[in-house]
């Protein structure tokens, strides 16, 4: 039985070769513990269907910008083998689901861990279906195949600090409720300690010296954190995280320096406080200040992750947004126009009619980040146009020439808003 896992391509990035698809490792690991006798090949290149032609299943991983892309190849494997099972699976069928092709044999929205290897073993499962794995279980599945995927892996770069670097989750989830983001409200479930152990080993194994690790949220609660801060510090390698203002305390960042952190990344999404109330971010203008602080004093770089188009948004909130960025001390920031999408509360709000200080004016590609600083905007405020955004966005963009905007290789979209 021979299955492939497709990451699809994304033209509209710079590029889109820097950090590994590494929900289709987790996939791979999955099934290869559950089907033994499944052959699982992951793919982020191919021509046609023709290099489909092997397979029995193809799985294909879909978030918003690729969903086109995923149903035409869906169409294309259908037409030329139409005996092959697909399966289309990734954050955008979770709550778009609805949307795609009927080609599709199924669409599996959440965790695909346990769904693949009941579809491979023909069990009954319903076309259109959604998992979420519990937090014991999900600690237990088997850490990503990144040894068995090592050329795969190398053909992702992506530096930390100059650093030859990957990138690891040592946790999925969030409980944080922010109004703009999909990730709101799900329930946070870590990696097993002996898991990151493993996973961590396999990363030095592999010669990497840094990794990013890409939780929504890292570091949330220094006791829990504590355990995997040390495995970091004994592997010694350098790495980047996420973290919240509103939980960083010079304490914490003290720990996580120690531990090896040299970079860190969090959603001050807002200079203006009307807005991140409005957002229900649950910070403060003043947190996201001390939290730039309390890092830097630590040693360690800070990014912030901002954005403009949030619900009632004004030259003067945006004002508000450039004396953050003047005035924090932040090392570099990603300046994002506020995208929708399905899943989140705002555009559940807008969707019914709701709101009277945001609207949306269309899907777009849904990317909100694009090639050459590119991006959608799709949303306006009472007092700012799609256009006037992204003038604004220009204009800051252009003023203060972040690494992430003008870096060798675009690192602009590199992580997101959802990770604080
Ligand atoms: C790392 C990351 C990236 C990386 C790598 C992406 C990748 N291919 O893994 C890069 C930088 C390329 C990236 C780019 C973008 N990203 Co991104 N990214 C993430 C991030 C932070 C982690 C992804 C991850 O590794 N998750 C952990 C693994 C285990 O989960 P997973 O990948 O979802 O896979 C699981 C399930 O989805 C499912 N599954 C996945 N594929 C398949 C396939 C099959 C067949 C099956 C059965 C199941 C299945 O099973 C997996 C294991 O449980 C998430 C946030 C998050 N918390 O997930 C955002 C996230 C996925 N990204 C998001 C967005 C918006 C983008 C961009 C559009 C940003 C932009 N530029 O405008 C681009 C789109 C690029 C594209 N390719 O189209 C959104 C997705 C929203 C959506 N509706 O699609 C997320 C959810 C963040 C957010 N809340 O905004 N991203
Ligand atoms: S933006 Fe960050 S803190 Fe807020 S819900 Fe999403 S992941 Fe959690």
């Amino acid at each position: 039985m021979k299955i492939s896992l497709v990451s699809c391509r994304s033209p509209f990035l710079d590029d889109d070769r820097i950090y590994p698809p590494l929900g289709l490792l987790y996939l791979k690991s999955a099934v290869m513990a559950a089907v033994p006798d499944a052959e699982v090949t992951v793919v982020d290149d191919y021509q046609g269907p023709q290099e489909f032609a092997d397979a029995d299943f193809v799985g294909v991983s879909v978030m918003t910008p690729q969903r086109k892309e995923a149903d035409e190849l869906a169409s294309q494997i259908r037409w030329a083998y139409p005996g092959k099972t697909l399966i289309a699976g990734g954050p955008h069928v979770r709550h778009y689901g609805r949307d795609m092709d009927n080609r599709w044999d199924y669409l599996v929205g959440g965790d695909g861990e346990r769904v693949l290897p009941q579809i491979l073993r023909g069990e009954k499962v319903a076309r259109t279906t959604y998992d979420q794995i519990p937090r014991q279980e999900l600690a237990a599945m088997p850490p990503p195949d990144r040894l068995g995927e090592a050329g795969f892996l190398r053909r992702y770069n992506y530096t930390l600090a100059g650093l030859n670097s990957t990138t690891m989750m040592l946790g999925r989830g969030c409980p944080m409720a922010c109004k703009f983001c999909e990730d709101a409200r799900t329930l946070t479930r870590w990696t097993s300690v002996e898991n990151a152990e493993a996973e961590l080993a396999d990363i030095l194994l592999l010669g990497y010296d840094g990794v990013y690790l890409f939780d929504d949220l890292f570091a949330i609660n220094l006791g829990k954190c504590q355990p995997y801060l040390d495995l970091l510090k004994l592997s010694g390698l350098k790495f980047r995280c996420n973290v919240h203002a509103r939980f960083m305390t010079d304490e914490f960042a003290a720990a996580l320096a120690k531990a090896g952190c040299v970079e860190v990344a969090f959603g001050a999404e807002s200079g203006s406080q009307q807005i991140l109330d409005r957002i229900e971010k649950k910070t403060t203008v003043a947190q996201n200040y001390a939290c730039v602080q309390h890092c830097k004093n630590h040693g360690i770089t800070v990014k912030a992750f901002l954005m403009i188009g949030l619900p009632g948004e004004t030259r003067q909130t945006v004002a508000d947004t450039e004396r953050f960025i003047c005035n924090s001390g932040i090392d570099d920031a990603q300046i994002a126009i506020y995208y929708p999408y399905k899943g989140t509360e705002l555009r559940r709000e807008m969707d019914e009619g709701l709101n009277s200080d945001l609207a949306f004016t269309g899907e777009g590609l849904g990317a909100y980040g694009q090639k050459n600083c590119g991006t959608d905007s799709v949303v306006r405020t009472p007092e700012l146009s799609a256009e006037d955004l992204v003038q604004i966005r220009e204009e800051l963009i252009r003023t203060y020439r972040f690494h992430s905007h003008v870096g060798p290789r675009d690192h602009f979209f590199d992580a997101h808003m959802a990770a604080s």
